[in-house]
């Protein structure tokens, strides 16, 4: 998957205050160095298992982890950072062979009133791999195995993978999956891992995630 967008933004004067101090500590170097001085937000991470990211809607809502180690910093944060004009999210992969994707897409994020909902537009969503997409894009609702707004009716995805997630049809990602050191042999316990169908496919445990956002 090529990457969508490569340019950075410088940062905006005044911006970086607004932002919650954790959010601005560097993951490791290699990871982040080439979008840490655009104003970029670390949302995300997950790189050793040392932090349960299977938490209900308020964990999910607040935020939970390490700030320096795997962590999740919180929808409404996340919210509040996009704000009314939107945000830039990257997304960074690394499997366990050395390789490293990453892309960079348009988003907006909802208030807890629409579930903290994903708002990509066509094209965005289709390019991610979307099962589905609207003419108008796609807004898809967070989903906690305790607050169920998947697009499945007959399934809870948050129950029967792991984490919380914007999941749609179970299938497409989910980067707060359960961390794997190795691969399980059982397809039902694989599947609780995360992963990014498009990328490594939908039952290759990824070693390490970071999700970055910067206001637009
Ligand atoms: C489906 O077809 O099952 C749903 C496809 C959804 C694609 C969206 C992937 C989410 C990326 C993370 C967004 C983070 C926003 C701050």
């Amino acid at each position: 998957l090529a990457p969508m967008h490569l340019g950075h933004r410088m940062a905006k004067p005044g911006r970086k205050k607004r932002l919650p101090k954790m959010a601005q500590l560097a993951g490791p170097a290699h990871n982040i160095s080439r979008l840490h001085n655009g104003g970029w937000t670390v949302i995300q991470r997950r790189q050793d298992g040392s932090v349960d990211f299977n938490q209900p809607w308020e964990a999910y809502k607040a935020g939970f982890g390490d700030p320096q180690g795997e962590f999740w910093l919180g929808l409404e944060k996340v919210h509040r950072i996009t704000g009314d004009r939107g945000s830039r999210l990257a997304v960074q992969l690394q499997d366990w062979e050395g390789n490293a994707e990453s892309l960079q897409f348009p988003v907006y994020l909802g208030g807890e009133d629409t579930a903290y909902s994903l708002q990509l537009t066509a094209p965005v969503a289709s390019e991610l791999g979307a099962t589905t997409v609207a003419p108008n894009g796609l807004s898809l609702p967070f989903s906690t195995w305790d607050q169920d707004h998947d697009l499945r009716g007959d399934k809870n995805c948050a129950k029967s993978l792991s984490g919380g997630w914007w999941f749609g049809t179970c299938g497409h990602s989910n980067l707060n999956g359960q961390y794997f050191r190795s691969i399980p042999r059982q397809r039902r316990q694989r599947e609780k891992g995360i992963f990014w169908k498009t990328w490594r496919g939908r039952y290759y445990p990824l070693q390490a995630t970071t999700m970055l956002i910067q206001p637009t």
